[in-house]
């Protein structure tokens, strides 16, 4: 690496042709990174923009470069020498091997102070080992979130920054500058050390997983159960939009109901009943494993997804196994609608629950000061999950003490227990009309068993120590001993360290 007086080589820089230095370079102009660059345009940043591949670049100039200060640069060496001093460079590529082979290129042409930001969506493992390892050279490596899609990017995108705390006072301004507002507050605010920023954004993914699997599930009991039109369906969402569950994931189902394809049907009924996903969801799912963190919804949105894309094995067993369910009575149609939205708002309620816990337990292990009232206002606005419901969340976080779960806050606590009626009844919808519902179902199972003072484990424990001898502690007892029966000999106790 070069110091900076050596560094981008003989390049000649902006200032040799009469130009200030760009704030900021940006490596990756596909969707997000081609609106994130107007995005920070508007906002009077000076840019230099690299694409990979020339053609983009030169397209993305000719379209929206008149009047606007953006710089292009054919190599990377050249865009660092175009960018004032620390350098400021934003990667837009997809994550994985690619963010790898621009952080290399890029590595001999920067100086110690230099911030490299990586905005894709990385795993936060690769960020964290990124970030130590341009530590040592240096170099500040920051992993940002970012959500909204390309609208988002375009207008005001929800950002979630981590990683090296010196470049948070250089790139606060400009990244705040772009980001969506919620009451004049920006949804871009610091989240910590190493790949806190990536984490925090990996489960407002997993989150994502739950909203979308759960709103599946009650449009399939609208149609299969209560034989409602797509038409109705769309009427009951757009005003479930002006209540409890406002979201942009509510609006935006309202509006792909009404939908007509080309002969005028609904288009959703022409769509593949097969989800892909591009892995957050998973690494969600499997880093809760890791950390023993009951994360029971959004584990079955991202089964229920692999499920989904077993189409021909399902389609062969519906023929032998499957049945056409029965319509409720018009009569009750009503009263089960009112039961599906409160059953949406309380296993939403559960998945959000569920979603923090995990981030509790990754805050300890990984020792970030994870700032959850802030996260929780920062997916208000600008991102997919961006919902009413999330200023409630943050104020549950503002309370003192700040309540063990969302689910003992009393603001919840209160909600959940009006919603429980309708919520089984309409799990029982579902069940007694063989529709599957996993994510309504496991959110009332969780629920079930957390409100449970006294649950089943004990018959778990006793089997362990009739067949392994594992031993089990007792409720009259002091915890900390432990205990084995000898069930098959002459029943007595023995008291173990
Ligand atoms: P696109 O697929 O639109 O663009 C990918 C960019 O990566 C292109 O500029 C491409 O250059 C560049 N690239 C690749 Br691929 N390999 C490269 C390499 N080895 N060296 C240099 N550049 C390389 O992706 P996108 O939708 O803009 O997403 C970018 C990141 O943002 C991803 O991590 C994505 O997961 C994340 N993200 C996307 C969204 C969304 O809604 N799309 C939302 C939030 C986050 P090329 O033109 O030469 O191929």
């Amino acid at each position: 690496m070069k110091t900076t007086e050596q560094s981008a080589g003989s390049e000649p820089g902006l200032a040799a042709i009469g130009m200030a230095p760009s704030d900021i370079g940006i490596v990756g102009l596909g969707v997000m990174g081609a609106n994130l660059a107007l995005n920070l345009s508007d906002q009077a940043y000076r840019l230099s923009v690299y694409n990979r591949t020339g053609a983009v670049t030169a397209e993305f100039i000719a379209t929206h470069g008149q009047g606007r200060a953006i710089a292009v640069a054919d190599n990377l060496q050249q865009l660092v020498s175009q960018l004032a001093s620390p350098r400021v460079i934003l990667l837009m590529v997809t994550a994985g091997r690619a963010v790898e082979a621009v952080i290399e290129q890029l590595q001999p042409w920067l100086a110690p102070g230099d911030i490299l930001i990586d905005g894709g969506n990385s795993n936060y493992q690769d960020t964290d080992r990124r970030w130590r390892t341009l530590a040592a050279r240096g170099l500040h490596f920051v992993g940002m979130g970012v959500s909204g899609g390309e609208d988002g990017a375009r207008f005001g995108p929800s950002l979630m920054p981590g990683g090296a705390a010196a470049a948070w006072p250089v790139i606060r301004d400009m990244f705040q500058a772009i980001a969506a507002r919620v009451d004049g507050i920006p949804c871009c605010q610091w989240l910590g050390e190493g790949g806190a920023g990536h984490y925090v954004k990996m489960i407002h993914n997993g989150i994502e997983y739950g909203d979308m699997q759960l709103i599946a599930e009650v449009c399939h009991l609208m149609q299969h159960a209560l034989g409602l039109s797509h038409d109705e369906m769309a009427d009951r969402f757009a005003a479930w939009n002006g209540g409890r569950l406002e979201s942009y994931l509510i609006e935006i189902t309202a509006r792909l109901l009404r939908q007509r394809d080309h002969d005028g049907g609904p288009l959703v009924e022409r769509i593949l009943d097969v989800a892909g996903s591009k892995g957050t969801g998973v690494w969600t799912a499997q880093d809760a494993l890791d950390n023993a963190v009951p994360l029971t919804l959004i584990g079955e949105a991202v089964h229920a997804r692999m499920l989904s894309a077993r189409k021909s094995e399902r389609v062969a067993a519906a023929a032998l196994l499957g049945s056409v369910p029965t319509l409720v009575p018009e009569a009750e149609r009503a009263a089960c609608l009112e039961a599906l939205h409160d059953a949406l708002y309380a296993a939403k309620l559960v998945s959000y629950t569920q979603g923090f816990m995990l981030m509790q337990a990754a805050a300890e292990k990984n020792g970030w000061a994870l700032p959850f009232g802030d996260i929780a206002l920062l997916w208000r606005a600008g991102c997919i999950i961006r919902s009413r419901f999330l200023a409630d969340i943050r104020n549950s976080f503002e309370r003192q003490p700040v309540p063990p779960s969302l689910l003992q806050d009393p603001f919840f606590a209160a909600e959940v227990k009006n919603a429980e009626a309708g919520w089984r009844r309409a799990v029982m919808l579902a069940v007694g009309h063989g529709i599957a519902a996993p994510a309504l179902s496991s959110a009332l199972s969780f629920y079930d068993g957390y409100r449970c003072a006294y649950g089943s484990a004990n018959i778990i424990q006793a089997q362990r120590d009739f067949f392994g001898a594992h031993t089990y502690q007792r409720v009259d007892r002091d915890e900390t001993a432990h205990f084995h029966t000898r069930w098959l000999g002459d029943g007595g106790e023995e008291k173990l360290s």
